[in-house]
């Protein structure tokens, strides 16, 4: 299908999304700038409930290096089961993360400016409304996706230790490999109390504003050897080392942001 997109280089980097997917030039696309002092606390927003994010022993869970991330899919025993208007099944998740010094964060949303150092998305479709992920991506809250920052910690995060050994067999972009064991809720932060809330976009052509975005506020911790494993083992299809593989902030046109704390 004639070009293909980049985020930073050729001739459909992000600049030119729009022009191939025109989605990606609407008003309510992703990610955002999160300014906390324009954030609209609303405290009937409830935490969500995980339902099936736990130790799985005996799956098959697909791994793959896509070409713009490093994808695990999810199996659908993984739900959202409360905290949204409909229930929501999860599909895959995948990072975004900068480049291979300190200085390069790679986060996608921003908090006041700030970029965090990566960002991981746990995408999940409306499975009250529809039979699969592919029939829900386009229409308005058939997606949900949730959003959780990197930042470095003085330990190692065993709960990353398989994800992160893993990388280097996945390095080309389109090999793959299957994990039997997965603990999703382990990679996660403990406290999911705190989060931001807004309507959006998927972060990459086409760009679908099908998607109900929540943000956590509680970063999850790794330390700076699975930071640097992270950012510098992947390759993307141009065999170039596969980093900086964030949106810029969009827009926030009309919308508000909602918080879940004060
Ligand atoms: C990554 O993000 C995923 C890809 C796509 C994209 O590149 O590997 O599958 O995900 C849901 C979907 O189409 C956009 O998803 S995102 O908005 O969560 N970043
Ligand atoms: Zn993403």
């Amino acid at each position: 299908d004639g070009v293909h997109w980049t985020y930073s280089e050729g001739a459909l980097d992000q600049i030119h999304w729009a022009e191939e997917y025109p989605a990606c030039g609407g008003r309510k696309q992703s990610p955002i700038d999160i300014q906390r002092r324009h954030v609209r606390h609303n405290p009937n927003m409830l935490e969500l409930e995980l339902t099936g994010y736990g130790e799985m022993t005996n799956g098959n869970f697909f791994m793959i290096n896509n070409g713009h991330t490093v994808q695990i899919n999810l199996p659908p025993t993984m739900m959202i089961t409360k905290g949204l208007a409909d229930r929501y099944t999860a599909v895959q998740m995948h990072l975004h993360w900068g480049g291979m010094n300190l200085e390069a964060s790679g986060s996608e949303h921003t908090v006041d400016g700030i970029r965090y150092i990566a960002e991981l998305h746990v995408v999940h479709y409306n499975s009250d409304k529809y039979k699969n992920f592919d029939e829900a991506k386009d229409k308005p809250n058939g997606l949900a996706v949730l959003a959780f920052f990197y930042e470095y910690g003085h330990f190692e995060n065993t709960y990353y230790s398989d994800f992160i050994s893993n990388l280097r067999k996945v390095r080309y972009t389109g090999q793959s490999m299957n994990i039997s064991r997965l603990n999703v809720r382990s990679m996660l932060p403990e406290n999911l109390s705190h989060f931001f809330r807004y309507d959006g976009s998927l972060t990459t052509p086409p760009c679908f504003e099908s998607t109900v975005w929540t943000v956590f506020d509680t970063p999850i911790t790794l330390s700076q050897n699975q930071i640097r494993i992270l950012e510098s083992t992947l390759m993307d299809m141009e065999n170039k080392t596969l980093w900086n593989d964030y949106r810029i902030a969009q827009p926030l046109n009309e919308r508000v942001v909602e918080s879940s704390f004060l």
